[in-house]
């Protein structure tokens, strides 16, 4: 077997204890554990001068590589064209996105500045694996570069619809850099979708076979590879952690009412404040819940180097002030907001002390909190999961109560249902849910991706 190279914007801490927030790093981990190899990216350090050198740290079977980011690089490629630009308007915002020319040459200066360290690296054999929206034009780098390795490519986030992709000025010169690579992977078929209809009716392109496509003299395969989670090690570390003193502080403070629980990266794509006023109409719809029911919302801060960060924190404040003033009683609290990060293990306990997960993303490539949610529940007292159907996990979970985020009166019903739903139906739901990620654990997603790029060239 090829050794794997896996090539994403930030690597995560070497030292695990570390709480990682994002859902790409937890994932990448996950698989590069088992298989071993190197992974390389940014440090996540920001420096005036950067070092030229790559950093390699060795733990286990897995290689760390990283190296820091100049202040320029850091403000107009990841604040800028990644996450100003990319990330609203592949979420479907394209009242956010910010379209700077300054800020795409930005983009494409630090991609071939990657594609320039990781040529040091890499050997003939090697099965490259770069990941997500920072990282598009990496295989047209390392192509003009005389890189002749396999290349894959899986995209994290969704694909939004052709007519959407045109907005971006420069869409042309980088829809063009997804067909360097040969096998590109998306979360669900209408993220395919997108890049097909891009490459046929846009690009002049055609298909010549069930996944492969001709365009620009270009020959590659889309495919649908649904991320998984690590199953098995979630319900070992939930199980744990009910015992652990942190579940104790938990049931103490609740005093014996029911709690829902959402877990995001504070992001305007999760549909937070959509969520809180779900959870105010709740209190107003089905006044039996007042002082008997909690939403703890733990969202940690990211990416606050970009404005829109900081107005979705301060509307989400307001909110939640608004709530908490108007139902509050002097021992309870109807949401309770935290800012802050858990230690894994921690973070599943918690998942598993709510009898509902509340996952209302207005869009989400996948969300792997909504599979952490179903895997650390006890199997015999399952909690119930409610799901955006604009998430990618809503193929994956079909026995959650898929809701539709923007309709409030509608998810406070199922949250309602939620809540009232009996033990059998939620014992059967869980078990179907199990199932299904079980099946698509985050071990078969690396090796179904890695296996069929192994198969490349496609041509
Ligand atoms: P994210 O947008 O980061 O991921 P998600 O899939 O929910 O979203 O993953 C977040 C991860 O961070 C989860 O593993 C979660 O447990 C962890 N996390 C979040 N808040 C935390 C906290 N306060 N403390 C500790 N851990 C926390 C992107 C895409 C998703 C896609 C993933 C993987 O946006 O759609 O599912 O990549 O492909």
């Amino acid at each position: 077997m090829s050794r794997l190279v896996v090539v994403s914007n930030r690597v995560a801490p070497v030292d695990e204890t570390k709480p990682t927030s994002g859902g790409l790093a937890v994932a990448v981990l996950a698989a590069l554990k088992r298989s071993g190899g190197i992974w390389f990216g940014w440090s996540g350090d920001v420096a005036d001068v950067p070092g030229e050198a790559v950093n390699e740290v060795r733990s286990g079977k897995l290689t760390y590589a990283t190296f820091d980011l100049s202040t320029r690089d850091h403000d107009e490629y990841y604040n800028g064209f990644a996450n100003s630009t990319l990330w609203p308007l592949f979420h479907y915002r394209l009242d956010l996105a910010n379209f700077s020319r300054r800020n795409y040459t930005g983009y494409r200066r630090v991609n071939a500045f990657f594609a320039r360290k990781l040529i040091d690296l890499i050997e003939p054999d090697d099965l490259i694996w770069v990941h997500d929206y920072h990282l598009i034009p990496m295989a047209e780098e390392l192509r003009r570069a005389g890189v002749a390795n396999r290349i894959g490519f899986f995209l994290h986030t969704p694909l939004p619809p052709l007519d959407l992709l045109l907005a971006l000025p420069e869409h042309r010169e980088l829809m063009r850099s997804f067909f360097a690579y040969d096998l590109i992977g998306f979360q669900t078929a209408a993220d395919r979708r997108g890049l097909l209809d891009y490459a046929i009716q846009e690009a002049g392109g055609e298909m010549a076979g069930d996944t492969i496509f001709r365009a620009l003299g270009r020959t590659a395969s889309a495919e649908v590879h649904p991320i998984g989670v690590d199953t098995d090690n979630i319900e070992r570390m939930a199980a744990s952690a009910a015992a652990a003193r942190y579940g104790a502080r938990l049931r103490t403070s609740l005093g014996g009412r029911r709690l829902i629980v959402g877990v995001d990266r504070l992001d305007y794509s999760k549909g937070l404040p959509e969520r809180f006023m779900a959870f105010g109409h709740l209190m107003n719809a089905y006044p039996a819940n007042r002082n008997r029911v909690s939403l703890m919302q733990i969202a940690t801060p990211t990416r606050t180097g970009v404005p829109e960060y900081a107005e979705i924190r301060r509307t989400l404040e307001t909110l939640a002030g608004h709530v908490n003033g108007e139902f509050s009683d002097f021992d309870w609290v109807p949401i309770r907001y935290l800012n802050k990060s858990f230690a894994r293990r921690t973070l599943f306990g918690l998942l598993r002390s709510a009898q509902v997960g509340l996952v209302t993303p207005l869009r989400d490539g996948m969300n792997l909190v909504a599979m952490e949610y179903i895997a650390s529940q006890l199997p015999s007292d399952p909690g119930v999961l409610v799901l955006s159907r604009f998430a990618g996990a809503a193929w994956s979970i079909p026995d959650a109560i898929i809701v539709n985020p923007y309709d409030t009166e509608g998810v406070a019903e199922a949250i309602q249902q939620a809540l009232d739903m009996p033990r059998q139906e939620r014992v059967e739901r869980w078990q179907a849910n199990m199932d299904a990620l079980r099946r698509n654990d985050v071990n078969r997603w690396r090796e179904t991706f890695v296996a069929r790029l192994e198969e490349a060239p496609f041509a």
